[in-house]
């Protein structure tokens, strides 16, 4: 994807985009903003009823076609007309932008949508960029940065539960339990400050007291913390691998949980060679699951890439599944594969019960995770393993109002925050100076104003704009 810099959102410009998906479809929106946005509409739109479109009032629709001017001499004067179209009007300052915003909603064909965009191009406007259109909405103050994210949040909601959330973010939920959150660090700071600057006033400041304060907002934030966690698997998914020795029966867990016969399944060890992704939906969670290789010794090139295929996803897992063939005592394969998983959420699957029971628990050590005997060719326990996946996900216990969208960087940040306020207590609880604690709870702040969008920082803003859509 191309990279795009702040400084290319220049705010003067009057900007332009299609805003639906090019496909053929009932209708198309071509988004206009910028303060010639109603000249461009004047040049480009022919209304049903004559009137001076530059002069129609906010929150006016308007009939009509939108129209090519033609220049060459055997044509001149005869414009092309190219669609019939309907036309909103939001004049500045309440709409989207906050500027002047015109949609023109066309039928959606790929070519008309194209060719009204390239007249509205010819007559002024420039191609909006990524989120150029919420990035002015931000600028001029009618949102701030955490709405932003939840937009996203709402866009690309893949659970009834991320869509709420996200709606709830969008109406000022998260910003304002930031805003609350920072209230309470602006009051502990100024207690600090007072004894700072006016050291002659003998100002009292009790430590016990303000340690019990703090622990209170590090409860807050981490509570946020998680809620931006939550947020991150609703968006992205929790990625989820399934692991295990050759003929544990992976692959027919992962038909199983898919529900339907979507990969190989085989007597022979090793069927399996390369990673395969498929995302479902448990109870609102959105799961990328991966069905991996089950070869541990390389013996060729594809073995050994089926290796480095599984073991590159088994890193990044959030959450691995060790299947174990429960009709088999435990091998060296076993123990590995346990020994990897240690710092991981894992679920233990005891596969094959309706085999004779061979497999030893006792050996099992060592492993945070439950364990879930089931028969994945019988498909017996299927309910029990969608319940243990679900536990581990909602484990935080997060309410859909207590989850925040944030991006990479927000998340960073926070975290960040999170870490200051601990050290910021261990300072109180050894009664280091009060400066010390001023300091730290400034920076705090500071950074809380970064994931509000109140301190400006390109790094979150590019970070954020970049994953946007043209047109949104
Ligand atoms: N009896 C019984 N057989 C099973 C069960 N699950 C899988 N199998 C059989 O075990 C064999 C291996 O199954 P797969 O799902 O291909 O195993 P895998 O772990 O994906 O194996 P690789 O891809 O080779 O690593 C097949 O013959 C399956 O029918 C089960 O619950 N009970
Ligand atoms: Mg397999």
């Amino acid at each position: 994807m191309k990279e795009f810099k702040l400084k290319d959102y220049i705010l003067k410009d009057t900007i332009a985009a299609i805003a639906t998906f090019p496909s053929k479809s009932a209708l198309g929106v071509i988004k206009i903003s910028g303060n010639k946005a109603m000249a461009i509409l004047s040049k480009v739109f022919i209304p049903k009823r004559k009137k001076d479109i530059k002069k129609v009032k906010t929150f006016t629709l308007h009939y009509g076609w939108i129209r090519q001017s033609v220049n060459n001499k055997s044509r001149k004067g005869k414009d092309i007309l190219i669609d019939e179209v309907l036309v909103s009007v939001m004049r500045a300052p309440n709409s989207y932008t906050t500027e002047d915003v015109v949609e023109v909603s066309s039928h959606g064909g790929i070519l008309s949508v194209n060719k009204i965009l390239e007249v509205v191009l010819n007559e002024g406007a420039r191609l909006a960029l990524p989120g150029e259109f919420t990035y002015r909405a931000l600028i001029k103050g009618r949102i701030d940065l955490l709405q932003v994210e939840s937009i996203s949040g709402i866009v690309e909601a893949k659970s009834e539960k991320a869509l709420l959330a996200a709606s709830f973010q969008l109406r000022g939920g998260a910003s304002l339990k930031i805003k609350r959150i920072k209230e309470k660090l602006k009051e502990l700071l100024i207690q600090t400050e007072a004894v700072i600057i006016f050291p002659e006033d003998d100002i009292e400041f009790s430590y016990s007291k303000f340690s019990n304060k703090m622990k209170r907002l590090s409860v807050e934030v981490s509570k946020i913390v998680e809620g931006s966690n939550e947020a991150k698997i609703l968006k992205e998914g929790l990625k989820c691998v399934i692991c295990g020795k050759t003929n544990a029966g992976k692959s027919t867990l992962f038909n199983r949980i898919l529900k339907e016969e979507r990969v190989i399944v085989s007597r022979v060890a090793g069927t399996t060679r390369d990673v395969i992704e498929e995302t479902i939906n448990i109870k609102g969670v959105p799961l990328r699951i991966y069905d991996t290789a089950g070869i541990l010794e390389p013996k060729d090139l594809v073995t050994r890439k089926a290796i480095e295929k599984t073991s590159d996803i088994f890193n990044e897992a959030d959450l691995v599944i060790l299947v174990f063939d429960g009709s088999r005592v435990m091998s060296k394969d076993d123990f590995f594969l346990l020994e990897r998983a240690k710092d991981k959420d894992v679920i233990l699957v005891i596969n094959k019960i309706d085999l004779s029971n061979r497999i030893d628990l006792g050996k099992i050590k060592d492993v945070k995770g439950p364990i879930v005997k089931m028969s994945a060719l019988k498909n017996e326990g299927l309910k029990k393993f969608e319940d243990a996946v679900y536990k581990i996900v909602h484990k935080s216990g997060v309410s859909s109002d207590d989850i925040i969208f944030m991006n990479h960087y927000q998340r960073q940040i926070l975290n960040d925050v999170l870490f200051k306020i601990e050290e910021t207590r261990k300072y109180i609880k050894e009664c280091y100076t009060v400066d010390f604690i001023s300091f730290s709870l400034k920076e705090c702040l500071d950074d809380l104003g970064k994931i509000s969008g109140e301190v400006f920082s390109e790094e979150i803003l590019e970070g954020i704009f970049s994953n946007f859509c043209i047109g949104k």
